[in-house]
């Protein structure tokens, strides 16, 4: 009996370790009006928002805080909320649930999501979505990608990342296509050892901009072998159990 309750706590904590997340955060308990307390560096209008600020939190319910990103003026400077020394997996997963607002002063809002190594000059994966399209980093180019994002709405997004530099996008539940049928796209400058993530938002664009983050995510993924070997371990206390 000792035998199988040792496979048994074996097997969930290798199950835990698999699944858990690097980095998990959902500015519910940041204060509203105030930066995220666990980003690293902001640039620009970046502030937690509830159903009393001013922008309101988008997603609700009223107990909710998400992150405001904005810009309201034209001009310079890009706002960026940066989380860095993550420490990313071979092979993981970045989940977020975003909104875009869009309105007349508004048309285009652009929400810029990086990978990168250390900062910006170094960017392993992008990903814009401008207005309704996306456009999707590939190697040294952006592949575009129209009306996949839904504005005035929330949206999930999952990228999934590969360890030999390669990722692919869901949105909504989708994979993200190409009109040339391409899921798979490629890192730039093949920068694998990425350790931050940003936000930010319209950089070139004249008009404003409003996107909100409701929550992300970071987690490996689990390798076969390694889920092999879960299950293993799994049919093993059955096994132990049968025999009893
Ligand atoms: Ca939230």
């Amino acid at each position: 009996m000792k035998h199988s309750v040792f496979v048994i706590a074996a097997s969930l904590c290798l199950s835990v370790n698999l699944f858990s997340a690097v980095i998990s955060e959902d500015f519910n308990a940041d204060t509203p009006g105030e930066a995220p307390r666990s980003l690293t560096t902001r640039e620009g209008d970046i502030t937690v928002v509830d159903a009393s600020t001013n922008p309101v939190d988008p997603f609700g319910p009223a107990e909710n805080h998400s992150m405001a990103i904005r810009k309201i003026a034209s001009g310079d400077g890009v706002p960026r909320a940066t989380w860095k020394q993550i420490d990313f997996p071979t092979h993981g997963k970045l989940t977020l649930t975003a909104y875009s607002v869009s309105d007349e002063e508004k048309p285009n809002p652009q929400l810029n999501i990086f990978l990168i190594k250390d900062d910006i000059n170094n960017i392993a994966i992008s990903l814009f979505f401008l207005g309704s399209d996306a456009y999707v980093g590939n190697g040294s180019d952006y592949l575009t990608v129209e009306g996949v994002w839904i504005l005035n709405a929330a949206n999930e997004v999952v990228i999934e990342y590969f360890s030999n530099y390669t990722y692919s996008i869901f949105i909504n539940g989708t994979i993200l296509e190409t009109s040339g049928g391409q899921t798979i796209f490629a890192f730039t400058n093949e920068i694998g050892d990425f350790n931050a993530l940003q936000f930010a938002t319209a950089s070139t664009k004249r008009s404003g901009s409003e996107v909100f983050i409701n929550d992300f995510e970071v987690t490996a993924v689990p390798e076969v072998s390694a889920l092999s070997m879960l299950l293993f371990g799994s049919g093993l206390v059955g096994i132990f159990l049968v025999r009893r």
